[in-house]
């Protein structure tokens, strides 16, 4: 238990603080893909399957969530339960939201810009997730952009994605993170990956294969920026959502959006129920893959950092 600031209750669990204080590697774990992101009772798997991949991997899991307007750094069993169950009343909640939630008691699922917050205010250097968020397409019409973008502008952080969601407009969203200053280093590969689908048309500068290499890269990085690390690690080909398949799910899922006039943080969940249902299921199956992946090499590079 680690209290920063009492106007920001942080419960790091004992397993995680045990670590943090020892410099053992620790990986963070977002509950957004949890609460909002996946279909029950795949979700609830998912979280314990992305746990034992950072384990696997020699590193401690950090699931964060708020709970009762509590701020957990290391959830429990039961309380990622929580977060999973549909019935519960769970918010999505980026960084804007982590002061309301807590004042308000709530419970909140916070996304990859709420976890990395969090992480770094604890001192965790590495985070995973599915596919981060970015510019929406149509967004020099809706100026939809996820704030994970700016977030990553201003935390000094390692995260795994499979690029960003297939959602949105891919170009835009890696000029932002240019212009940004945010890193992205592809692993295994010279292009940037597509989420559900290995890879995307746009190349990227920086590529490793070795956990050891993106460590050496991120401990020279943080030395003079502030930006994250974006390890942009694809679904294997074999995993991933079919082409024909994908396209006809996004044509769905934006006539959804358009049709219902669904706007703000909405528009991601909707968009990847309506994969869901118009894939039956196999889009939860390649989403579930990728984060597992993810997770294990968050694991891998986090072990990397700390035996330096
Ligand atoms: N990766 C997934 N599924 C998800 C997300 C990531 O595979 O649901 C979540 C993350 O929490 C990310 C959020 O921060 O989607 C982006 O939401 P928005 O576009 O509203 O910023
Ligand atoms: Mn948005």
């Amino acid at each position: 238990m680690s209290q920063r600031s009492a106007h920001l209750p942080v419960v790091v669990s004992d397993e995680v603080a045990t670590a943090l204080a020892e410099k053992r590697p620790v990986v963070a774990l977002e509950t957004t893909i949890i609460s909002h992101g996946l279909p029950f009772p795949t979700n609830r798997e998912v979280a314990d399957l992305c746990e034992a991949a950072v384990r696997a991997s020699d590193s401690v899991p950090a699931t964060i969530g708020i709970i009762d307007g509590v701020i957990h750094v290391g959830l429990n069993s039961s309380q990622i339960d929580l977060m999973a169950d549909p019935l519960s009343s769970v918010t999505k909640a980026s960084t804007r939201d982590l002061g309301a939630v807590v004042a308000r008691g709530l419970h909140g699922a916070t996304t990859v810009a709420g976890t990395i917050a969090i992480a770094r205010h604890v001192g965790i250097d590495v985070m995973a997730t599915g596919g981060l968020g970015g510019v929406h397409r149509g967004a020099s019409e809706s100026f939809d952009e996820s704030h994970d973008l700016v977030a990553l502008s201003r935390t000094s952080i390692v995260v795994v994605a499979s690029g960003c969601k297939s959602i949105l407009d891919v170009g835009a969203t890696l000029e932002r993170l240019d212009t940004l200053g945010v890193s992205i280093v592809g692993y295994h590969t010279d292009n940037f990956p597509g989420f559900y689908r290995h890879s995307t048309e746009f190349p990227i500068d920086w590529r490793s294969d070795t956990a050891a290499d993106i460590a050496r890269i991120f401990a020279g990085h943080r030395v003079i920026s502030g930006t994250a690390v974006v390890v942009a690690n694809p679904v294997p080909r074999d995993r991933q959502l079919d082409e024909a398949l994908h396209d006809a799910a996004l044509a769905e899922g934006l006539r959804r959006v358009a049709a219902g006039k669904v706007t703000g943080k909405a528009v991601t969940p909707v968009l990847l129920s309506a994969f869901a249902e118009f894939t039956s299921g196999v889009s939860v199956t390649v989403n579930t893959d990728l984060v597992v992946n993810n997770s294990t090499v968050a694991g891998q590079i986090a072990a990397e950092l700390t035996s330096r």
